[in-house]
């Protein structure tokens, strides 16, 4: 495929404003030891948006992103888990729903003193922490020696804690995905009730910071209410809701950077003299597991599978397309998986398509505004895009890494993008999207 700038490709002399602004928006996120997704819409720290942020924060400091994944790791829970949100005591309880009078988690044993759900989120953390340090000069090894327990610990959670039948992590409530609302999820929500008085107790603070049309649905959101009220409930037991949860999916997006994870795990535990084969065997292990039960022939990509009707959905969908980022792939999934990107479902490289889609474009379901059912996201986009360079497609790689800078230039640091026109959606300002236009346009000098 031949490969032509968009005619709003920026310029270099651009980049370096583009950088200043990204510094900015990340300084201004930072509340002390931790950066924030977005001031408004997000007030705490959220945990995979950690990992994205530490790898934009190391090029401004690696002290400051080695400090955000370090606080992150204190709110680690006994069993292991990593928390998907670490509250600010000092912001008020309702500026965010659900805040931590409804997670309720220090009434859990061995949480830690600081408030936090009691969800995981993709486990992106130790990509960042092996990028993380060599930066650090001498104290890299010291802040290895820190976070490799954390980081295992996770990984133990996650096997012995969250696996179903086929040795794959199964995940519990929609936001435990990252692509909360994906069309993938219609099918399993579809049999969690959609209780509406639940809005006479609570209230969606979201929808005060961001335009209704491009959030959820109040459907999404009463199932959301429902599931994490039924975990809480049952005490956050794993046993109980892997037995009787109401939703229960797996997830290719979540098992693919589980078994990179392991792979950072490798380097780490290498960098520490430590034995690192049963971390290249535990990521082989999964990359084979997805390959058996979540790739689909028919669809050309990876697709969920929910495990109360033990059906595989078939939502083409950009999580789908993220295991490209493992090495060990099958180069018939690979090559299959390259032609589904390029082709009419998420056109990757045409020039009047931006970045990845995060849903099907020729889906009837697919809405550009509307949160993770169309739009293009960053890190999502990021991450396709370091999958095609595992496999040597740096060309294809370089266009959504310039897709991203131009998606910024044009709109702003923004939560999400009209994949067709690149207008900007959601809340401004957002980390992630300032963290990795720094992370994309060093690694470009
Ligand atoms: C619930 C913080 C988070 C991201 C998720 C994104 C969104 C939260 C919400 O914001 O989810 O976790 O309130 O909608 O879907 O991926 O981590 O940026």
């Amino acid at each position: 495929m031949v490969l032509t700038a968009k005619p709003e490709t920026p310029t270099r002399g651009e980049h370096d404003r583009l950088l200043r602004e990204a510094v900015r928006v990340l300084l201004r996120n930072w509340h002390g030891h931790a950066t924030v997704p977005s001031r408004s819409l997000y007030p705490h720290q959220w945990s995979w948006d950690s990992a994205f942020i530490a790898l934009g924060l190391q090029h401004i400091s690696a002290t400051r992103a080695a400090t955000e994944l370090l606080s992150l790791f204190g709110a680690q829970w006994a069993d292991g888990r990593v928390p998907q949100i670490v509250f600010n005591p000092a912001v008020p309880d309702d500026a965010y729903f659900p805040g931590p009078s409804v997670w309720r988690s220090s009434a859990i044993d061995g949480h830690p003193p600081i408030a936090t759900s009691g969800i995981i989120q993709p486990p992106v953390h130790a990509v960042a922490v092996a990028s993380i340090v060599p930066r650090l000069g001498e104290r890299g090894l010291r802040f290895a020696e820190r976070a490799y327990p954390c980081l295992v610990d996770l990984n133990a959670y996650i096997r012995n804690r969250r696996t179903v039948d086929g040795g794959l992590a199964a995940l519990v409530h929609p936001w435990e995905t990252g692509l909360d609302n994906s069309p993938a999820w219609d099918h399993p929500l579809a049999a969690v009730p959609a209780d509406h008085t639940l809005f006479e107790t609570y209230t969606r603070r979201d929808v005060a910071h961001a335009g209704v049309g491009e959030r959820p649905t109040d459907d999404d959101y009463a199932r959301y209410i429902r599931l994490m009220l039924m975990y809480r409930d049952h005490g956050y037991d794993d046993d109980w809701v892997r037995a009787e949860g109401e939703f229960l999916v797996v997830d290719p997006t979540f098992n693919a950077l589980w078994a990179w994870s392991e792979l950072a795990l490798a380097e780490i535990a290498r960098r520490l003299g430590r034995d690192h084969d049963g971390h290249l065997a535990e990521a082989a292990r999964i990359t084979a597991a997805m390959a058996e039960r979540l790739w689909s022939e028919d669809r050309g990509l990876f697709v969920a599978c929910d495990v109360r009707s033990g059906r595989l959905l078939p939502e083409r969908t950009v999580a789908g397309l993220i295991p490209v980022i493992l090495p060990g792939l099958p180069p018939k999934v690979v090559a299959a998986l390259i032609a589904t990107a390029t082709g009419e479902a998420f056109r990757i490289g045409a020039p009047d398509v931006h970045g990845v889609p995060s849903f099907d474009l020729t889906d009837v379901r697919h809405e550009p505004r509307r949160y993770w059912r169309g739009p293009t996201w960053l890190n999502t986009t990021w991450l396709v895009a370091r999958g095609l360079d595992v496999h040597g497609h740096h060309e294809l790689a370089r266009r959504l890494d310039d897709d991203l800078v131009g998606l910024v230039a044009k709109s702003g640091f923004r939560e999400y993008f009209h994949p067709l026109t690149g207008r900007g959606h959601g809340t401004r300002s957002f980390s992630w999207s300032a963290a990795l236009l720094i992370h994309v346009l060093a690694a470009s000098d």
